[in-house]
């Protein structure tokens, strides 16, 4: 397998530290890739219309995207216990957590893009609603860390992986200042997930 990487991308990430967790790593080349919303990657575009990253090239030559589509791909060529549940309740709940923290970083791209903008076309207004979402994105976190159910180190799951690869963006590049204030839970929880070989193994760094 191949897939277009990027050590910045929180995406590519998950997927990245889901593959280290289940086993698979070595079976995924890595494409490095540079892309942009303003200067879209010409190669990237030749395997994600969308030219975002990641897309994962499988053994049998398909290309597939976005990171839920490859981690649930992924899920199913490792013989451990499934990192979605197959069925039932958990299965959802699993999924909405991901979709929290890809929404978490989707809302903090955002601001990102406009920070980059050309002052004279800068939109705060946008910037302070996109920032309103990933803070009460942040806020529902720390109160599903202190509840603890989807949060058990014990039992781990890709919503797991997507909140840590989430959070490690959001220190990363500095958005929304320091998530840890006033989220103890969330704050301890981070720190013993962050140790994990699969999350120090993949730290983002300027390239
Ligand atoms: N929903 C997508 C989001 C992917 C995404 O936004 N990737 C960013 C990098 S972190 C990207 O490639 N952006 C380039 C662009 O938007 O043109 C996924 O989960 O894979």
């Amino acid at each position: 397998m191949r897939i277009t990487w990027s050590s910045t991308s929180p995406f590519v990430r998950k997927v990245i530290v889901f593959a280290v967790e289940t086993g698979l790593d070595a079976r995924i080349e890595r494409m490095p890739i540079k892309t942009s919303p303003t200067t879209p990657s010409s190669e990237l575009s030749k395997y994600n219309p969308l030219t975002k990253l990641p897309a994962l090239q499988t053994d049998e030559g398909t290309w597939l995207y976005d990171s839920p589509v490859i981690c649930e791909y992924l899920d199913t060529l490792h013989a451990g216990p499934p990192m979605v549940p197959r069925e039932g309740a958990e299965r959802f709940e699993v999924l909405r957590l991901q979709a929290l923290s890809d929404g978490l970083v989707e809302a903090g791209l955002l601001c990102r893009y406009e920070s980059l903008r050309p002052p004279a076309h800068a939109w705060h207004v946008w910037t302070e609603s996109q920032l309103g979402k990933v803070q009460r994105a942040l806020d529902s976190l720390e109160i599903e860390a202190r509840d603890g159910r989807h949060f058990s180190l014990a039992r781990l799951h890709l919503g797991q992986i997507a909140v840590a690869c989430a959070l490690g963006w959001l220190d990363f590049r500095g958005v929304a200042g320091n998530f840890r204030e006033n989220r103890p839970n969330l704050a301890k929880w981070y720190m013993q997930f962050s140790a994990r070989p699969s999350m120090t193994s993949t730290v983002p760094h300027d390239e």
